[in-house]
């Protein structure tokens, strides 16, 4: 029996007497050792948080159940929330599980097919606007300002309390806190989430030692980089196509706390790590994740040394939830042939 975030990890949550307690499964995600990638990026030990195993696919899982949870207990009857495409996913779920409204505010053009498909599934009702993230984020605002209904973004802070607890199981998994902790950066609420989560854990003394914070920004995104917001920002992983991150000085204060690094990746970078994690490590995650373990691989061949260190990828969402770009991928051998066993024979030298 999977026990989820709100059991397993209730004493640390701001949980009440009155708080439901319920589960899709989330939380308890695998750490799976890398073999290729640590050879190639010269890591003592590298791990993938495997957050594409939540049961809607992606890390939001663990902080919408305990948002939707509070949500419950505080009487609500709508949660709403601005996505680029994996929260509205998750909120979509949570909200049909508690038989709660649920309306999402996405861009039109930029949210990554499979994650859409899960919304219209689990019911939630669709506002599709002209404009970016960050102009959703603007009207939920607004409307939750407004009005008497829960905003379930990464603003709302029981989710950044439910996401914190990968941190946990990661020092559980290590039994320390890893050296380096790659994480992608959208609107920086879960580079905020893990520190939190190390810095418990550490405080409960779990572990003795704290992870610099590495996050990175696709490279057509990168506010923080930069320092400046993103007018229009831009790449293929839509799900950090970001241009004024809300969790933007706590994200900066886990790296200068950490004595961390934020950085950015290009599109082109973020590629070759998708594919690369796809076909030497067996995991097909979505582009974001990918810019985690693109970021590592940047600065390896950069030349930081990591041979002594343990770093753990976060693997934020799966490859499926965004079939367009998979699709998009050159196939190694891919050609049509009769239902004949004589032609496949001939074109794999068999014959
Ligand atoms: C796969 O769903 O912002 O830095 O609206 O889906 O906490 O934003 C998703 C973000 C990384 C970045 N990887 O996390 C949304 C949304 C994946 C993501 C991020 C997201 P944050």
């Amino acid at each position: 029996m999977i026990n989820g975030v709100l059991e397993r990890y209730g004493e640390y949550l701001p949980l009440t007497e009155k708080t439901p307690i319920f589960t899709l499964g989330e939380g308890d995600t695998p750490l799976v050792k890398s073999e290729s990638i640590a050879a190639e990026a010269g890591c003592g030990e590298l791990y993938f948080k495997l957050e594409i195993c939540n049961p809607t696919g992606s890390f939001k899982d663990r902080g919408m159940v305990v948002a939707v949870a509070k949500a419950l207990e505080e009487g609500g009857d709508t949660i709403v929330c601005a996505s680029t495409g994996n929260t509205s996913a998750s909120a979509a779920a949570y909200g049909a599980r508690c038989g709660l409204n649920t309306v999402i505010v996405v861009p039109n053009k930029y949210v990554a097919r499979g994650k859409l498909a899960q919304a219209v599934t689990y019911g939630a009702r669709i506002m599709l606007i002209d404009g970016g993230f960050d102009d959703a984020l603007r009207i939920v605002r607004e409307l939750a300002a407004k009005h008497p209904v829960v905003l379930v973004n990464s603003l709302n802070p029981y989710r950044l309390q439910g996401q914190k607890t990968a941190a946990f199981e990661i020092v559980n998994d290590l039994g320390t806190a890893p050296d380096h902790l790659f994480i992608p950066v959208g609107n920086a609420g879960n580079i905020t989430a893990y520190w939190l989560g190390f810095q418990e854990a550490h405080q409960m003394e779990w572990t003795g030692t704290l992870p610099k914070m590495m996050g990175f920004e696709a490279e057509g995104a990168a506010a923080i980089v930069k320092g400046h917001p993103i007018e229009t920002p831009n790449t293929i992983a839509s799900a950090i196509r970001v241009g004024n991150p809300a969790s933007w000085t706590k994200a900066v204060r886990a790296r200068e706390e950490s004595g961390g690094a934020i950085d950015s990746v290009t599109d082109d970078e973020i590629m070759e790590a998708y594919t690369l994690m796809a076909r030497e490590e067996g995991i097909f995650c979505e582009p974001a994740s990918a810019a985690s373990v693109a970021g590592l691989l940047k600065l390896a061949r950069g030349g930081m040394r990591l041979q002594d260190s343990k770093v753990v990828c976060v693997i934020t969402g799966s490859g499926l939830k965004d079939p367009d770009t998979a699709v998009g991928v050159d196939p190694v051998f891919r050609e049509e042939f009769p239902a004949d066993t004589g032609a496949i024979e001939d074109a794999m030298g068999l014959a």
